[in-house]
């Protein structure tokens, strides 16, 4: 029993070692993996701004919980941009592996706005949610234009 549980948490510790490039097994899933991400984060992002802009009515609980799955979904895009996943089915521009200290700082902008952005949908206050939103929107776009062919 002490020896299956040593194995499994030497094989835990081995995964988590890993870097997170190596865990797609090919280059086309880090490419669908990533689109996948930004694509359910577009969609609970969508919601928030569906209320922001009026189009639906505030409310405040359905607001909160899409911003914990924006916030979430916003930490797990980037370690699929590894190295030769920009090439195939993908609008990423060379530039992400060219200027990669670039490239992080719009992620990690984009990790500390979603996290203000589930914040300020938790206080319930339409227009803190509409400043936070207003903020992360221009983060998803200042790395769009850099980053993402038209
Ligand atoms: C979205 C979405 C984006 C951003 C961007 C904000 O809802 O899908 O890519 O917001 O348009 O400027």
């Amino acid at each position: 029993m002490k020896v299956v549980v040593s194995l499994v948490l030497a094989a835990s510790a081995l995964a988590l070692s890993v870097p997170a490039s190596a865990q797609f097994a090919k280059p086309e899933d880090a490419i669908k993996y990533r689109q996948s991400a930004l694509f359910v984060m577009s969609q609970h992002f969508g919601r928030i701004g569906a209320m922001v802009n009026g189009r639906v009515p505030f409310d405040a609980k359905a607001a909160a919980d899409n911003a914990d799955i924006v916030a979430t979904m916003a930490q797990l895009p980037w370690a699929a941009f590894g190295p030769g996943t920009d090439k195939g089915n993908t609008k990423a521009k060379p530039e992400i592996w060219a200027e990669q200290a670039k490239f992080k700082e719009h992620s990690d902008k984009l990790i500390a706005e979603t996290g203000k952005l589930a914040v300020a949908a938790k206080t319930g206050n339409l227009d803190t949610l509409k400043t936070a939103f207003g903020s992360t929107a221009g983060s998803c776009k200042a790395c769009h234009d850099a980053f993402r062919a038209q």
